[in-house]
């Protein structure tokens, strides 16, 4: 077999590819034909390609990416970590040093009392681990038949079974394997769904369908209610401003569990350490992992308050993976933490960059084609509609014009990605102003380019 390297040529390296890798949420014949891009190289918010392109990474990779890339202290933390101890599990009565100082530190770094830490290898296993731990903990506090988790259509916590049936992903859900013991309410996406409604109206009324649903299935059977405090892969949907309060006030009326699905939202994307801190949240359980080593390693967690981790404590969980508090990435999630505070990175975000950005960002509804410019911290949406008094869709499928758009954005080096028919953008919190600049500029042109092509293909056309 031939020996790859990044100085295989391109279509060589798209020729294996296509013959034995399968893409997640791809379709493969389709890639097969085109040839993936295949990035060799990224450096801070930069990535280069198998053919020397330099591409600004308005995505973080996968959101994730929060410090940068190319840092040489995450690398050496890795290395230090595998010479000395490269694994070691935390099950039958071990611990090791990078699991406990990543607990503590992330004890530390947390709001409120969320004093406590499950480790998992990704976002989608913490939330099976959540799924799991409420049962659990409602078995033992004697309510057993608290086994209902409330979720929202178009939320996203993975792709586990368990992570899946909790996201309200309906293409996912249409491929089978959904667990029972899961509803689901509508997202509080007012440009969408909205209606005649004001956002503030509309926030509250979509806040209540909790409450509904919660008397519907009977206040004794329900466990908890899942949300992310930000949508990300939904299509960064920014709930009204009234929303969180009222879900904060139900939560407790009833006295459910509130689980954070902070995956994308911690470790500084909004602005602050984790968007419950934005928004004023106060979850019992909060999701994490990207931001948590930057994706320099797979990590991810449950953070968990006193009061749950004690009635958890009390009994024996039957959970557990084998990459549970993995030491290498323990390691370096730590190091990652000492960068993101040391460097001053999160405060960068919410008084100097992240302004910055949300100015020059909300001004692109000036563009014809934009409706809607949501933006929090360093995640933004723009809503595109061939008519924006209307807030209306566009006739053509949903995700076609997104999809133009994104190939614009490609063609000029700029990676935004689109969910349906909104852009979105999730840039490294280490992105400068300079940087800035580039973002909206290429942005602007590939708006304009894709008008173009929407006028040619007669797409501009509502639906
Ligand atoms: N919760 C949230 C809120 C997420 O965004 C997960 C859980 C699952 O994490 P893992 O580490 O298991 O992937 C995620 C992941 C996209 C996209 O296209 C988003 C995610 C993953 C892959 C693609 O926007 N988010």
């Amino acid at each position: 077999m031939t020996i790859l390297s990044t100085n295989t040529p391109t279509e060589e390296l798209r020729r294996i590819d296509a013959a034995h890798h399968m893409h997640p949420f791809t379709n493969n014949a389709e890639l097969g034909e085109k040839g993936a891009r295949v990035v060799t190289r990224a450096e801070g918010c930069w990535l280069t390609d198998s053919d020397g392109n330099r591409i600004l990474d308005a995505m973080a990779g996968l959101w994730c990416v929060n410090i940068g890339y190319g840092r040489d202290e995450l690398a050496a933390a890795a290395a230090r970590q595998m010479q000395e101890l490269p694994y070691y599990n935390t099950f039958f009565q071990t611990s090791h040093v990078p699991a406990i100082a990543l607990a503590a530190k992330l004890a530390e770094l947390a709001p409120g009392d969320l004093n406590h830490v499950f480790f998992a290898g990704s976002g989608s296993e913490a939330n099976d681990t959540n799924l799991r731990m409420v049962r659990t903990y409602w078995q033992a506090k004697g309510q057993p038949e608290r086994t209902v988790i409330i979720g929202r259509w178009n939320g996203y916590h993975g792709s586990t079974v368990g992570a899946m049936s909790l996201g309200g992903m309906k293409g996912m859900h249409a491929q089978g394997g959904v667990l029972d013991g899961i509803e689901h309410i509508d997202q509080p996406n007012w440009w969408a769904e909205g209606g005649d409604l004001s956002p503030e109206e509309f926030g509250l009324e979509r806040a209540r369908q909790l409450e509904e649903k919660i008397l519907e299935i009977g206040p004794d059977k329900v466990g908890a209610f899942i949300a992310e405090p930000v949508q990300g892969a939904g299509g960064v949907i920014v709930a009204p401003d009234s929303y969180w309060p009222e879900v904060q006030r139900i939560v407790e009326k009833y006295g459910i569990l509130l689980i954070a699905d902070e995956v994308i939202c911690g470790f500084g994307r909004t602005g602050n350490w984790f968007a419950s801190q934005t928004l004023g949240l106060r979850p019992h359980i909060m999701t994490i992992a990207k931001g948590l080593s930057s994706g320099y390693q797979p990590i991810g967690g449950s953070l968990v308050c006193d009061e749950v981790a004690e009635v958890i404590g009390s009994v024996e969980f039957n959970h557990g993976y084998t990459y549970s508090g993995h030491p290498v990435a323990c390691a370096v999630a730590l190091e990652n933490l000492r960068l993101l505070e040391e460097e001053k990175v999160i405060e960068q975000v919410r008084d100097d960059t992240g302004p910055y950005l949300k100015e020059k960002f909300e001004a692109l509804v000036d563009h014809p084609l934009v409706g809607e410019a949501k933006i929090v911290g360093m995640m933004g949406s723009l809503a595109l509609t061939p008519n924006k008094a209307a807030r209306a869709p566009f006739a053509a499928e949903a995700g076609t014009v997104g999809f133009i758009c994104r190939e614009r954005c490609f063609n000029n080096n700029l990676i935004m990605r689109h969910v349906a028919d909104r852009m979105i953008i999730s840039p490294p919190l280490v992105i400068s102003r300079e940087e800035i600049d580039i973002l909206i500029e290429r942005a602007r042109q590939s708006l304009d380019e894709t008008l173009v092509a929407l006028q040619e293909q007669n797409l501009m056309v509502e639906g």
